[in-house]
């Protein structure tokens, strides 16, 4: 049976306000080839935009940044432990033995003026805290859903909506197959009809290069009032 965003009460999820650094000078600090200085702004002429790759636990969220990042992402995976258990539901991804416990980022360049900067979100709800901080300054919002856990991802969604940041749904096909036809889980996903889903394998790049697109053109969209 599919899990319905509007069959469960609105998830909690909690604000923590606080001004911390610019991102993007984080990012700078972060990218080493461009520059060790965490307040250096981006180069002359190049407009930064910040991107945030979300979902439920285990959805993709690394792998999507991986298989785009033209760096070397820096990740902050910590190996999952016999303390995870009952705790972190990896579902039908076994094999997983490691999680992300800060942020993943990466970098595209899409443009001789346009640069992206992805921030992935760690999976699990105990890293709640961390969202205000990478999702501050974003463009929009990729959210992952693995479509045999649809309900990991309401929380991702919710918390977009509340901030009323531009996001696309990207259901990453497992095993090359969907648990479920993309319109049913639009419908219980409960998104808006002008939020893009589109299908993707997070292992490859030219997939995960086709959702910045349409989240991308979804912003500018959005920012335009059409
Ligand atoms: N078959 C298949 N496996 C994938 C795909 N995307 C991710 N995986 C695998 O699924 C597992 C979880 O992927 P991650 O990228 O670590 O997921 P995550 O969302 O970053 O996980 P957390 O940070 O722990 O929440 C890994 O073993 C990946 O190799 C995909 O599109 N197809
Ligand atoms: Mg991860």
């Amino acid at each position: 049976m599919i899990s319905r965003r509007s069959d469960r009460p609105a998830s909690a999820v909690p604000a923590s306000p606080h001004d911390g650094a610019d991102h993007f000078a984080a990012a700078n600090a972060l990218d080493g080839r461009r520059s060790t200085n965490p307040s250096a702004p981006a180069p002359a002429g190049i407009t930064p935009l910040k991107v945030v790759v979300a979902g439920g636990f285990a959805a993709g969220k690394t792998t999507f940044v991986d298989s785009i990042s033209e760096i070397t992402p820096l990740t902050t995976e910590a190996p999952m432990t016999q303390y995870s258990v009952g705790v972190d539901n990896a579902g039908a991804v076994s094999t997983k033995t490691t999680t992300t416990v800060a942020m993943d980022f990466g970098r595209l360049t899409l443009s001789a003026t346009t640069m992206l900067y992805l921030f992935g979100t760690p999976g699990q709800d105990r890293f709640w805290f961390m969202w205000d901080e990478l999702t501050r300054g974003a463009v929009g919002a990729v959210v992952l859903v693995d479509t045999r856990r649809i309900a990991d991802c309401f929380g991702a969604i919710d918390y977009f909506e509340r901030r009323r940041t531009p996001y696309v749904i990207a259901l990453n096909r497992f095993d090359g197959v969907l648990a479920h036809p993309v319109e049913e889980v639009r419908e219980a996903l409960a998104v808006a009809p002008e939020v893009p889903v589109v299908v993707l394998d997070a292992r490859d790049r030219e997939s995960t290069r086709s959702a910045l697109i349409a989240l991308t053109r979804h912003a500018i969209a959005r920012k335009s009032g059409r």
